[in-house]
């Protein structure tokens, strides 16, 4: 692999099968009323921080960042859904952002940022999307979200722009602590 080839990167939660299947059923409801692309089920994912396309050397750095992490595990709940209209964006969302969340989005921010890498200026905004190009005008279906998520571990992806939407490979996952 030639070393001065670009990776588009990012930090994230990877929900287990069983939690991607109720994300993407609240997708497929949604589907119905806001049209749009839904997300593959294999692909939903929480972003924890996004840093873009790093020269592949660097990625050792990235791995070390997230080793050096050490917080607890925590657990989400997903009870909301919103419609971005400004990016057509429809996603799931948790009206309480657990302490652990913006802990560990925190920290990983932080660390990119003091290692020199790019990251998003834009406040952290904890959310699953499950449809892009929604048409945000239409009436969501009637339906409570409710979405229990235990979360052990995150991820580093690896983001390929293919034609049928972005394919995302898993890198490296690193656990949370758990008592
Ligand atoms: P989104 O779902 O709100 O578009 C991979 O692109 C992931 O990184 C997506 O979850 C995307 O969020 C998120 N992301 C955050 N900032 C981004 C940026 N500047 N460009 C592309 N994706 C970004």
């Amino acid at each position: 692999m030639p070393q001065d080839r670009q990776h588009r990167v990012f930090f994230a939660l990877w929900p287990e099968d069983e939690v991607a299947r109720q994300f993407d059923e609240a997708g497929h409801l949604a589907h119905r009323s806001l049209g749009g692309r839904r997300m593959r089920r294999e692909t939903l994912h929480l972003t924890l921080a996004f840093i873009g396309d790093v020269p592949a050397e660097r990625l050792a750095e990235l791995r070390g960042i997230a080793s050096s992490v050490r917080l607890p595990a925590f657990d989400l709940l997903f009870d909301r859904r919103h419609c971005l209209a400004r990016r057509k964006l429809f996603w799931a969302a948790a009206s309480i952002v657990s302490p652990g969340l913006r802990e560990l989005a925190t920290a990983l921010n932080e660390r990119l940022k003091a290692a020199d890498f790019r990251t998003e200026d834009r406040p952290f905004a904890a959310h699953v999307t499950l449809l892009r190009h929604a048409r945000c005008d239409k009436a969501l279906p009637a339906g409570d979200l409710r979405i229990e998520w235990p979360v052990r571990d995150f991820v580093l992806v690896e983001s390929e722009l293919r034609p049928e939407g972005a394919g995302y490979r898993v890198l490296q996952r690193w656990p949370l602590d758990q008592t």
